[in-house]
């Protein structure tokens, strides 16, 4: 289908009327696969916690106290955006590389990474703190901070979370200890012998602890759950698909069945203590993101249905990591080169790390990148309570999730098929309601630009409780019943 036509498929199926879009098919394309997903309203699911939008920076944003600051405006719009009841995660590689300049104590000497080019630790100065707390204040996030565990000082930690907390009141949810320490410390135990003073110096300063902000390590969340479980606010793991030089537009959309075994284990742990659980940093490829797939819209459909499918497993929250790409580049030993050129949105794309849902930059202000669109979709779930469904993708690669919020019912349908064209039955609706249908599109799978989620018309179920949705290949649909009477 070429650009014209998607496009003229898109309007139609945002024009037709009610019975129509619930009948049948009105693109005049080959044959779309028949799906079907029957919902169960009778067995409840879990209940998808309001900051499930959430974000990850690098702790070297900071050094720019411009760029956390309550009079960023389009930052803080794009965050209240997004989710007026996020979290922001400070953190990453630079957070285990940064010193604070608060602290007046003895430090020990630092120690460069082995592939790193940084000979000297980022100095954090008061001022990037202040600006942070506005920040948050303004957005009305929530904080989680990552202190150095990296250098071995727990008194620089307690000073400078002592100074978090001071700044950011009740904004503060947690610190956190360490970024990832399963890239230096050689196992968990190893992990746990270096963590465990700073613990009681953090917890004897009255300040709330989460973790193991491990990267890939179920086992570390495990353990570090039955260790220490009754002094934390959340557990939290990494997740990466893969390193950006495998990464591809296929491979990102095709799922990652394993991983959500791994959840559904830590789900069971975090349960058993009632803990939440968080992905406390994480996207679709390491290594800073892959150029022409983490920036595309291909990482909209990702990014949706990654999040639905924490979600449905009863994790609270998703934080995307991005940032500038400088403080990435910076994260990951090497020195950012963005090109020059082109138009303001091509300039501000420019300056973002590749997976960032947000691009821009304080002196060229801010835009949402396709990402952001996924995420804002996702989102529309928050508060609302998960419930079962069988699907049959009809061969495509189809994802769906329903969800009850109030006394409206929630269907995502999310076809990250390339070459198919669905029409999804939806059954298991409250007969004869009328829903919202929102559209979530892009001219391609590898478009930059043009990416909308934006209101598509009224959909209507029958008497039976059952309306067809189209949905182009390469599309998500959000639909909203309510229950009064279409
Ligand atoms: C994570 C690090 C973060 C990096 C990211 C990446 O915590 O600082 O920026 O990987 O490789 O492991 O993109």
């Amino acid at each position: 289908m070429t650009d014209m036509d998607r496009r003229r498929l898109l309007k139609t199926a945002a024009l037709l009327p009610l019975a129509a879009a619930c009948r049948g098919w009105a693109g005049s394309v080959s044959a779309p696969a028949q799906a079907s997903f029957v919902l169960d309203p009778t067995r409840p699911g879990r209940r998808v916690d309001a900051s499930l939008a959430s974000l990850s920076y690098e702790t070297l944003e900071l050094l720019d106290p411009t760029f956390f600051a309550a009079d960023n405006h389009e930052l803080v719009r794009l965050f209240r955006e997004m989710n007026p009841h996020g979290v922001l995660r400070i953190g990453g590689n630079t957070s285990d590389d940064t010193v604070w300049a608060g602290y007046k104590g003895k430090l020990p000497t630092y120690v460069p990474r082995k592939h790193g080019k940084l000979l000297q630790p980022h100095v954090l100065k008061p001022e990037g703190l202040e600006a942070l707390a506005g920040f948050v204040r303004a957005t009305g996030w929530k904080l989680v901070f990552g202190v150095n565990l990296r250098i071995g000082s727990p008194e620089m930690a307690v000073d400078l979370a002592q100074a978090v907390q001071r700044l950011a009141g009740d904004q503060l949810l947690a610190i956190q200890i360490g970024n990832e320490a399963n890239n230096y410390e050689h196992d968990y135990a190893a992990f746990d012998a270096v963590w465990t003073p700073y613990a009681k110096a953090l917890r004897a300063a009255g300040l709330p602890i989460a973790g193991p902000d491990t990267g890939a390590n179920t086992d570390w969340v495990i353990e570090y759950a039955k260790r220490h479980a009754r002094e934390n606010v959340f557990l939290s793991r990494h997740y990466y698909r893969e390193a950006a030089e495998n990464g591809s537009i296929p491979d990102m959309l095709a799922g990652d069945p394993g991983f959500f075994g791994e959840v559904e284990q830590i789900m069971q742990v975090a349960g058993r203590y009632g803990l939440p659980f968080r992905i406390s940093e994480g996207n679709s490829y390491y290594n800073g993101g892959r150029d022409g797939t983490s920036n595309v819209f291909a990482s909209a459909l990702w990014g949706a249905d990654f999040m639905l499918a924490l979600a449905q497993r009863g994790v609270a929250a998703m934080h995307f990591h991005g940032g500038t790409l400088n403080s990435v580049e910076a994260s990951l030993g090497r020195v950012a080169k963005a090109s020059a050129g082109g138009d303001i949105v091509a300039q501000r794309d420019a300056l973002a790390s590749r997976y960032s849902a947000i691009a821009g930059s304080r002196a060229l202000g801010f835009q949402p990148r396709p990402l952001f669109h996924g995420i804002a979709l996702a989102q529309r779930f928050a508060g609302a309570q998960m419930l079962p469904g069988k699907l049959d993708a009809a061969g495509a690669n189809l994802t769906a999730y329903a969800a009850r919020q109030g006394d409206a019912t929630l269907v995502a349908l999310i076809n990250k098929d390339a070459g198919h064209d669905v029409a999804v039955t939806v059954g298991g609706l409250p007969a004869g309601t009328h829903g919202e249908l929102m559209r979530l599109h892009a001219p391609a799978l590898d478009s930059r630009r043009g990416v909308a989620f934006e209101a598509a018309g009224k959909v209507a179920a029958d008497v039976h409780g059952t309306c067809r949705v189209a949905l182009p290949k390469g599309s998500a649909a959000l639909v909203r019943w309510t229950h009064a009477a279409a």
